[in-house]
């Protein structure tokens, strides 16, 4: 555990800054203004750990359930190259939530607290997650489209200020960018095979946009935590600017591959530069990150039975008076 850290609740936005030395203060934004990152043992002030603690906690969060929708599929996965590289792919996803728990760690959380607060349904893990992964279709879909968008926000946000996040995050994007290169060749298979596999890959589409549309956050309008992360170089990009780069990057080559997107007015406006799209459903999208999507409950319970059963390893680890056995060779 590093640092002296000392966690703090939610203050009003008018508040947050309350009691901060302010020549520290001042000495951090400018340190942050030069973009020069910052370190465990830095100043911080308690918002800038807080925020960090909750975002790179939901993030790890995110990994280890993420891990699960395609995690169902590798014992059903069409072959053994398949299944390989499915079965890789989700062990990846686990290791890049140890190196977020460890990042977190830093800010002075504690990795059993984080997990706790995970399973006890405290802490928020990404929208994505809470929905099925129907077919095979699905997984394709989720390691193309959701690992694109994941990089779209990580390749932004691990040129930011803190040191041990941006550290993790080039790692995770060097992994991520191999899963949608396995995504994008598994899509094209489907989609440019029988009639059947087009069909099974354009209803996973169909299930999985509304999601997507959700993965980068509430609309710039009503996001809470932008105005600050942004200011502090934690996100480097705004949730808006997010979805309009991915829609840049994705909508033609989903279209190229002759795949049908479920939104009548997705558009690119050509004055503007942006595109246009059927507003997403935020009702929607808070009931499922506030724990009442398709598969909260499952998820949570597959993350409780697996910290239920591994609880002895943990108990013989930590124990003082264990004796540890010595290598024959
Ligand atoms: N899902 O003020 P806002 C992966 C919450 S996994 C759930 O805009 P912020 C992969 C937000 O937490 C990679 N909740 O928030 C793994 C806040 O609630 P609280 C996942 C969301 O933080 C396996 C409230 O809404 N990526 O790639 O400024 C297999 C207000 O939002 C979501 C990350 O975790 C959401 N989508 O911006 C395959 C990236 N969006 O905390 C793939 C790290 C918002 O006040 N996180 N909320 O109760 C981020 O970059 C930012 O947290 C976000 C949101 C852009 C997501």
């Amino acid at each position: 555990m590093y640092g002296n850290a000392h966690i703090e609740k939610t203050k009003s936005p008018k508040n947050i800054l309350e009691g901060e030395d302010p020549a520290k203060l001042a000495e951090f934004e400018a340190r942050i203004e030069r973009g020069e990152k910052i370190e465990p043992m830095d100043w911080m002030p308690k918002e800038y750990r807080r925020q960090l603690i909750r975002m790179i906690e939901q993030h790890a969060h995110s990994e280890i359930i993420g891990a699960l929708p395609e995690g169902t599929w590798i014992t059903r996965a069409p072959g053994f190259r398949r299944k390989l590289a499915l079965m890789a792919k989700v062990q990846d996803e686990v290791g890049h939530a140890q190196l977020l728990y460890s990042a977190a760690e830093t800010l002075g959380k504690a990795r059993e607290d984080m997990i706790n607060d995970l399973i006890s349904g405290k802490s928020k893990y990404s929208n994505v997650f809470n929905y099925p992964a129907e077919t095979w279709a699905d997984t394709a879909i989720i390691a193309w489209l959701i690992d694109a968008g994941a990089i779209i926000n990580q390749l932004a946000n691990s040129r930011g200020s803190y040191g041990p996040y941006c550290r993790a995050l080039d790692r995770i994007c060097t992994e991520e960018s191999f899963h949608l290169k396995y995504g994008h060749d598994t899509v094209v298979y489907l989609a440019t095979g029988t009639p059947t596999q087009r069909e099974m890959v354009q209803n996973a589409l169909i299930r999985w946009w509304p999601p997507i549309m959700h993965f980068f956050g509430p609309s710039d309008k009503i996001s809470v935590h932008s105005e600050i992360l942004m200011k502090w170089k934690v996100k480097m990009a705004s949730n808006d600017d997010m979805r309009q780069k991915f829609l840049d990057e994705y909508v033609p080559k989903i279209w190229d591959l002759g795949l049908t997107i479920p939104d009548p007015s997705l558009k690119k406006n050509e004055d503007t530069g942006k595109w246009e799209y059927t507003e997403p459903d935020w009702e929607e999208f808070k009931r499922v990150i506030n724990g009442d999507g398709p598969c909260n409950k499952e998820r949570l319970a597959v993350r409780r039975w697996a910290e239920e059963k591994g609880a002895w390893v943990r108990r013989a680890l930590l124990k003082e008076d264990s004796r540890y056995s010595t290598p024959l060779a």
